[in-house]
């Protein structure tokens, strides 16, 4: 019997079909994606998951060096699993960054080999069209070989509205002062009836997609994310995937999904149990198998820790964010075990070494920019 097609080896018949697909380079449907969340075990799936990570990247594992700028933490929405966001009027926990500030933060890194800024935080009504071309510019003209990756969907889809602009004029307009990519952020679960209790108010699904669409048409590149384990069903991530799957199909614009397990501290679902390591590594293999147009599947180690980061490498994973610098709070503010984010770039090389893989520093495009064996 041969190691790559071991999961046909399976006495159920439903799972032995959907191995076969996989083997033969067939897509999997939503309802093949649902009987795996229904019915897989974790050693199935993860050998299903390895063989597609092995077929497009073989041994490759990619992260970049990046650092996060969050300016700041007051927001006009209220989703109930963010322990991160203050409202307007929290003036003691509550911060907002100026320009200098930010600029403060770009000339820490100067002269560093960091590709990548990445930019998110709460929605303000001061973070505008302008505000924001101005800080883009700024950055640009001070580092103009940082890539930026910035703002969600949601952020973009209010700043938008509110300039009164369409998004595709939006996009375009802050494309030309420096935005260079869009992270995944934002999309939570896109079913309506997941959405109205967790974070009734932003964005919805349409709006997070068009968002991304109008990136697409722009030439701009993005991620998508997908946060699980709170109250969702199987079927609403299936859901969730599909249509990203379905966007993907007709743009390409996507690089990497990130599934983002819902973390519990200090928000208010907090008196939900967070799912096990094994359904997290069980849910990147599916991830892996369904998203067969996603070029890579992203591992953000900040929110799952080190180890579960170093598991979910033989789980499908290819990617791994990235060495931040400690330079985000929205994790260790919903109970990460990484208190304070950072990795050097030798210990990042070391886990996916460990991992048995080879760690390829990489920009956000995914150009290679250096084998580090
Ligand atoms: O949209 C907020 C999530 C996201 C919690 O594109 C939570 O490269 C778990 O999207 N438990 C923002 N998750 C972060 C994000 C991201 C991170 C890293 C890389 C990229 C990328 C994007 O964080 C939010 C939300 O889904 N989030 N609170 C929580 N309690
Ligand atoms: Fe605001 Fe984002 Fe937190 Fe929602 S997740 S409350 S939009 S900062």
């Amino acid at each position: 019997m041969s190691l790559t097609n071991i999961a046909t080896q399976t006495k159920d018949a439903g799972l032995k079909s959907i191995a076969e697909k996989v083997y033969a380079g067939t897509r999997i449907t939503d309802e093949d994606a649902l009987y795996l969340y229904e019915h897989a075990g974790v050693a199935y799936l993860g050998a299903l998951a390895n063989f597609i990570r092995e077929t497009k990247h073989g041994l490759k594992v990619y992260f970049n060096r990046n650092f996060h700028i969050e300016p700041t933490n007051l927001c006009v929405f209220h989703c109930e699993f963010c322990s991160y966001s203050r409202t307007l009027k929290d003036t003691e926990e509550g911060w907002f960054m100026g320009l200098d500030q930010i600029m403060h933060i770009i000339d820490k890194y100067e002269g560093q080999p960091v590709t990548e800024v990445h930019i998110v935080g709460g929605v303000h009504p001061k973070l505008n069209m302008n505000s924001v071309s101005e800080m883009l510019r700024a950055i640009k003209q001070r580092r103009p070989d940082l890539h930026i990756k910035g703002f969600t969907a949601v952020e973009l889809e209010y700043i938008f509205r509110k300039a009164n602009l369409s998004m595709a004029e939006g996009m375009r307009l802050l494309n030309e002062a420096g935005l260079d990519s869009l992270p995944g952020g934002g999309a939570e679960i896109f079913a309506e009836e997941v959405r109205m209790k967790i974070c009734p108010d932003k964005a919805n699904a349409e709006q997070w997609l068009a968002i991304h669409e109008a990136a697409h048409n722009q030439g701009m590149h993005s991620n998508a994310t997908m946060l699980y384990g709170h109250i969702e069903n199987f079927a609403q991530r299936v859901d969730h995937m599909s249509r990203l799957r379905a966007l993907q199909d007709r743009t390409k614009g996507f690089n990497t999904f990130i599934p983002l397990k819902f973390r519990h501290e200090g928000n208010n679902m907090q008196n939900l149990q967070e799912v096990s390591v094994v359904e997290d590594l069980r849910n990147y293999a599916i991830s892996r198998i369904y998203m067969d147009n996603f070029p890579h599947i992203k591992a953000y180690w900040p929110m799952i820790g080190r180890q579960t980061a170093a598991l979910s490498l033989s789980f499908g994973v290819n990617d791994l964010d990235g060495t931040i610098d400690d330079s985000t709070k929205i994790y260790s503010m919903a109970g990460s075990e990484e208190q304070h984010p950072s990795m050097s770039t030798e210990e990042l090389v070391k886990l996916i070494n460990r991992a048995g893989k080879v760690a390829i520093e990489r920009d956000t495009l995914y150009n290679v920019v250096k084998q580090w064996g």
